[in-house]
């Protein structure tokens, strides 16, 4: 009994030791750890808006090294309890981590400064939401016809896909944060899966960039290849800045440049083949069986009782 003791002691402590270790490694080489799958950074920040509903901080943070410039962005986390106490103006030390897929905040603190983290000079302004949300397309609504650059270079209409299912999202192809763009895209990618066996030729996927900066066709063509996309029916398109901030206002997309990167939200829409707005997902909380379900209501009318029956 008494060795049974002494072994577990002995186990907590050499796991406690390996676990520090760990933890400094990730510290001093978060590059490094990389192949691992999880990277974490101490991160020193002031909060910005508190949103419990979707479980997330938006946080004016100091330069990220290795990682990312100082910008505002919303971070989630996934204990709710780490909100309580919380508020807008507070100064903050928290711990983000970031896996392939995934990244989120697992610790935070508030600290006490006499320096408060200064946002970034946006280069560009952007209503508010209220504001968004009054002027983009409502559901039902036909959203208008736009022009944009696809991936090959020529120039595409929302119009040619008239007829068709379209499911519309933003990405830019330099985002850091993998819960954002490349969740997106990979979403995307199950999804043209999902659809192609259902109903080829009858939808069309089209991701948005929204870094007209950088985001060339040549750029979008490599990017579309990372995530096996077949350019016959999901289509990657950018433009001029006036083309995007279009497009972006009439799905009420919020992007502001900082430090050369995006701070954005996420807007993805269903536009049926009459051209009207059917849904409009404006988070990262939506499936591709979900998206998948709709498309199918869309085109069929087919109800969601009976696409659960042969899922
Ligand atoms: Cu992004």
């Amino acid at each position: 009994m008494k060795l049974k003791i002494v072994l577990t002691i002995l186990c907590a402590l050499t796991l406690t030791a390996v676990l520090s270790v760990v933890a400094l490694h990730h510290r001093n080489h978060p590059s490094a750890m990389a192949i691992a799958g999880a990277r974490t950074f101490e991160v020193h920040g002031q909060i910005r808006s508190v949103d419990a509903s979707k479980k997330t901080l938006r946080i004016t943070h100091e330069e990220i090294p290795d990682y990312m410039p100082a910008m505002t962005m919303p971070f989630p986390v996934k204990n709710a309890a780490l909100l309580r106490g919380l508020a807008a103006g507070d100064s903050v030390q928290f711990e983000l981590v970031v896996t392939d897929d995934d990244s989120w905040i697992a610790r935070i603190e508030k600290i006490h400064t006499d320096t408060p983290v200064e946002p970034v000079k946006a280069e560009q302004t952007t209503l508010s939401l209220q504001d968004r949300e009054a002027e983009r397309v409502q559901i039902g609504e036909i959203v208008p016809d736009f022009t944009l650059t696809d991936q090959n270079g020529r120039v595409i209409h929302l119009s040619d896909f008239r007829g068709k299912a379209v499911v519309l999202t933003f990405i830019y192809t330099r985002c850091p944060l993998p819960n954002f763009c490349p969740l997106m895209s990979k979403n995307f990618s199950q999804l043209e899966e999902r659809l192609s066996a259902e109903f080829t030729n009858r939808y069309q996927l089209l991701s948005v960039s929204m870094d007209s900066d950088f985001d060339t066709p040549e750029v979008l063509k490599e990017y579309a290849a990372r995530y096996n996309a077949n350019a016959k029916d999901w289509t990657f398109a950018t433009g001029d800045a006036e083309q995007i901030k279009l497009v972006a206002g009439l799905i009420g997309l919020y992007y502001v440049k900082e430090n050369g990167l995006i701070s954005h939200d996420l807007r993805t829409a269903l536009i049926g083949p009459d051209g009207r707005l059917v849904h409009l997902w404006k988070s990262n909380v939506w499936t591709p069986y979900e998206v998948q379900r709709m498309v199918r209501e869309t085109l069929t009318g087919d109800k969601y009782v009976a696409a659960q029956k042969n899922p």
